[in-house]
């Protein structure tokens, strides 16, 4: 997601809970079901929305006969089976990496305000391309 709509998104929920206290918000996107059991899914956008990178396998680059999500994704689960994933911020498996642990529970919702791995706000997000299965 652009920082834009990002920062737009951002208010509208900090305005939500202002007015109201404590509101079990509806996401504006709820599409983390698409994610086939046995896939890794990264998501164009924050909390499972918008198109994804879907791999059952490794993938040296997001850019493929599926489409083009290098540098595109804002949100990841791994729905594998019995793996967990290496996501790289560069082709090839290469360059700064995290661990994505298999499950609902590691599901890293806004790689925009992910620190994992000690870097800063806003690293991870549109900066992922390959992943690599362990
Ligand atoms: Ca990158």
């Amino acid at each position: 997601m652009s920082l834009r709509k990002r920062l737009i998104a951002a208010a509208a929920a900090v305005g939500i809970v202002g007015a109201a206290g404590v509101v079990a918000a509806t996401p504006a996107y709820a599409a983390w079901d698409s994610c086939a059991s046995g896939q890794m899914c990264a998501y164009v956008d924050a909390n499972g929305g918008g198109p994804a990178m879907r791999a059952y396998y490794s993938n040296s680059s997001w850019n493929g006969s599926w489409g083009n999500y290098n540098n595109s994704a804002s949100s990841i689960w791994n729905n594998g089976n019995s793996q967990n994933v290496n996501v790289y911020v560069n082709q090839n498996y290469s360059g700064s990496n995290f661990t994505v642990y298999r499950g609902t529970g590691n599901r890293h919702t806004d790689l925009y305000w992910d620190q994992t791995g000690g870097v800063g706000i806003a690293f991870w997000n549109d900066n992922l391309e390959s992943n690599l299965w362990t």
